[in-house]
C-alpha cells in the first residue's frame, strides 16, 4: 500500500500529470481509501513541493506543473472522496482585489491550499467587496484569502476590511493576504489576521491562524 502512495507523492513532485491520475486509479483499485491516497500521496507529494519551492530549490513553473499534476490525480479521486465522506481539513475563499486583474501568485496560492487539503472557493480576479461578503455568507468558510499586486490596489484590502466589519461578518473568518507589495506591516496595519509572502507559507499561515497544526 505504502508503495503506490509514495509513488503518486513522487510523481507528482515530478509533475507527471499522467502517471499521477494512473497511480491514483491503481490505488483505488487496490483497494486502498481515497482519504490516505489524498494524504499519503497527493498531499505528501504537494508538502514536499511547498518546502522546495520556500527554500528556493524549486521556482513557479515547477509548481504550476506539479499542481496540475494534483488536479489530475483529484479529478480521480474528488467523487471517491465526496462518496466516503472525506472532510476537507477547512474552507477558503480567495480572490484577487477590486481593480487588480494579477492572478498567477493567487492561483499559486489556491493550488497549494488544495494540495493541503483545504477547499478553496476561488472568486477570481477584481473581486468587489461585495462579493467576498456574499461569499462568505453563502459558504462559511473559516478563512478569506485577499491578494494584491498594485500599490494602487492593495489599500481596497483595508476596505474590504472595513465592509467585513460593517456587514457583521469580521468575527466569522480569519483574513490572510499576501501579494508583492504587501507586507506584515501593511497587514497590521489595516487589521488582517495574517499574511504570508509566499504560496507555501500562505499553508503555515492558514493553519496556524486555524489553530490547525
Ligand atoms: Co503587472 N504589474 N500590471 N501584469 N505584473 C506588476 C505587479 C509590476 C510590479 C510590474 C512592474 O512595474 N515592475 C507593476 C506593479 C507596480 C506597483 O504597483 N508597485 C505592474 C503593473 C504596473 C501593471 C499594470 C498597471 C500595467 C499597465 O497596464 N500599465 C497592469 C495592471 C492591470 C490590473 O491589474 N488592473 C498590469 C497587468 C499585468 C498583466 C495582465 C499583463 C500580467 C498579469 C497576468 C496574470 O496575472 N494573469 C502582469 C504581470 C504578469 C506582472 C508581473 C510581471 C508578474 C506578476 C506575477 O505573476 N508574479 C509583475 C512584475 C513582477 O512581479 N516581476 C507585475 C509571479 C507570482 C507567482 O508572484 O503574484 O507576487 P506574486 O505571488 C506570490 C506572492 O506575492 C504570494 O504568493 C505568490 C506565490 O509565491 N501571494 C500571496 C500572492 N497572493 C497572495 C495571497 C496570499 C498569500 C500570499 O494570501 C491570500
Amino acid at each position: 500500500m505504502a508503495e503506490v502512495l509514495e509513488q503518486i507523492a513522487q510523481e507528482l513532485f515530478a509533475g507527471n500529470a499522467k502517471a499521477v491520475a494512473e497511480l491514483v486509479q491503481k490505488a483505488l483499485n487496490e483497494g486502498i481509501a481515497p482519504g490516505d491516497i489524498l494524504t499519503g500521496g497527493l498531499i505528501k507529494g504537494m508538502n514536499e513541493v511547498g518546502v522546495k519551492f520556500k527554500n528556493n530549490e524549486i521556482y513557479v513553473p515547477e509548481v504550476l506543473i506539479a499542481a496540475r499534476a494534483m488536479k489530475a490525480g483529484m479529478e480521480i479521486l474528488k467523487p471517491k472522496l465526496s462518496e466516503t465522506g472525506v472532510k476537507p481539513m477547512a474552507k477558503m475563499v480567495i480572490g484577487t482585489v477590486k481593480g487588480d486583474l494579477h492572478d498567477i501568485g493567487k492561483n499559486l496560492v489556491s493550488m497549494m491550499m488544495e494540495g493541503a487539503g483545504f477547499e478553496v472557493i476561488d472568486l477570481g480576479i477584481d473581486v468587489p467587496a461585495e462579493k467576498f461578503i456574499q461569499a462568505v455568507k453563502e459558504n462559511d468558510p473559516q478563512l478569506v484569502g485577499m491578494s494584491a499586486l498594485l500599490t494602487t490596489t492593495m489599500v481596497q484590502i483595508r476596505e474590504n476590511i472595513k465592509a467585513f466589519n460593517e456587514a457583521g461578518i469580521r468575527d466569522r473568518v480569519k483574513i490572510m493576504i499576501g501579494g508583492a507589495p504587501v507586507t506584515q506591516k501593511f497587514a497590521d496595519e489595516v487589521g488582517a489576521d495574517g499574511y504570508a509572502p509566499d504560496a507555501a507559507s500562505a499553508v503555515d499561515k492558514a493553519k496556524e491562524l486555524l489553530h490547525l497544526n
